[in-house]
């Protein structure tokens, strides 16, 4: 058997900084986030009867080390759900720069759950292979989805995403990779250190349910600058939480300044738009479509030899093709 799905980034509006259980992967707070239309992974897995162990390449050149262990532990969990010892042969290929603050983590393992499942003889509902993505990487589980998604905090049995319908709100993502090199701590290893020495994780946890219902309500009512106000509020509130760490964890460069000064600048030209960042420098403005194209013209102007992506809304992961 053989399966080859295909999975896209997402970026949280509402981040997911931590968790209440490693082994389970359950996130302290729930989140929500856009799936986006760019940077897709796509992933085959086929089972490989007369293989001693797991392989996987990514593009073609073979993984090894953690990122290997990383797969290998995720078929495992595969495995005991079909019921199967059968290795198997991972091919994983991804358009976007890793470990860039991207979330090709995300992608990667949604693509990895949706293929690895069907290969396996799993029939899966969304909401279970939303699940299972999640074991892989937390923000996996928000990819199995398109649009607007939240991923509930709950135990194994809730912890899974759901799409949230988004009628009227058009949204746009201009991705500005100010560094596109490997960040030189893990968002794993920031989120354990950030929630186990930073004075200020409790007030994030605490803080994060009622950011995400005005979030909703900003959704609900297509009210594009009440989520972008609560998208920005909340990636700095993110980022203060790991400044305040022992020792501390910034990602931010003097790039990330500047490009927040821009945004702001852009707001006073009377460009609607809203930065977020994840766990590295890059800032992702969120905009309107209409104004998407202005927005990656201002940060061309500004930063030379950027490299800019620009991002629609995208869709949940899809098994292409499967044998
Ligand atoms: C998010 N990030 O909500 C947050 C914001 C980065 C910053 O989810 O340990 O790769 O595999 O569950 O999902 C990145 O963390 O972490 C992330 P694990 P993951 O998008």
């Amino acid at each position: 058997m053989s399966a080859t799905a295909i999975a896209y980034p997402n970026i949280a509006l509402i981040k997911y900084w931590g968790k209440r259980d490693e082994q389970l992967s359950l996130p302290a707070t729930g989140s929500l986030s856009l799936t986006l239309d760019i940077a897709p992974t796509r992933t085959t897995v086929t089972l490989a009867p007369e293989a001693d162990e797991d392989v996987a390449t990514w593009r073609g050149r073979p993984m090894l080390d953690r990122e290997l262990a990383r797969i290998r532990s995720f078929l495992e969990l595969v495995r005991g759900l079909a019921g199967s010892r059968t290795p198997a042969v991972v091919d994983t290929g991804n358009e976007i720069p890793t470990g860039a603050g991207l979330a090709s983590s995300a992608s990667g393992f949604a693509a990895l759950a949706a293929a690895a499942s069907t290969a396996y003889g799993l029939e899966l509902s969304r909401r279970d292979l939303s699940r299972l993505a999640r074991r892989g990487s937390g923000s996996a589980a928000r990819s199995v989805f398109g649009g607007l998604v939240e991923w509930y905090a709950g135990d194994d049995a809730t912890s899974y995403a759901e799409p949230l319908p988004a009628q009227g709100l058009n949204l746009a993502l201009v991705v500005a990779v100010l560094d596109p090199g490997r960040k030189a701590v893990g968002s794993r290893e920031a989120m354990r250190r950030t929630a186990a020495t930073s004075p200020f994780y409790g007030a994030w946890v605490q803080s994060v349910p009622s950011e995400l219902t005005q979030m909703r309500t900003a959704i609900t009512r297509a009210d594009f600058t009440a989520v972008g106000e609560l998208a920005e509020s909340n990636a700095l509130r993110m980022h203060a939480t790991m400044l305040g760490a022992v020792p501390p964890v910034r990602y931010w460069t003097g790039g990330t300044v500047a490009a927040l000064d821009l945004v702001a600048q852009l707001r006073e030209d009377g460009i609607e738009a809203y930065a977020t960042i994840d766990a590295g420098p890059n800032v992702k403005v969120l905009c309107r479509p209409q104004d998407a194209a202005a927005v990656a013209d201002r940060f061309a102007a500004a930063f030379a030899g950027l490299d800019l992506l620009i991002s629609g809304s995208g869709p949940g992961v899809r098994v292409e093709e499967a044998r």
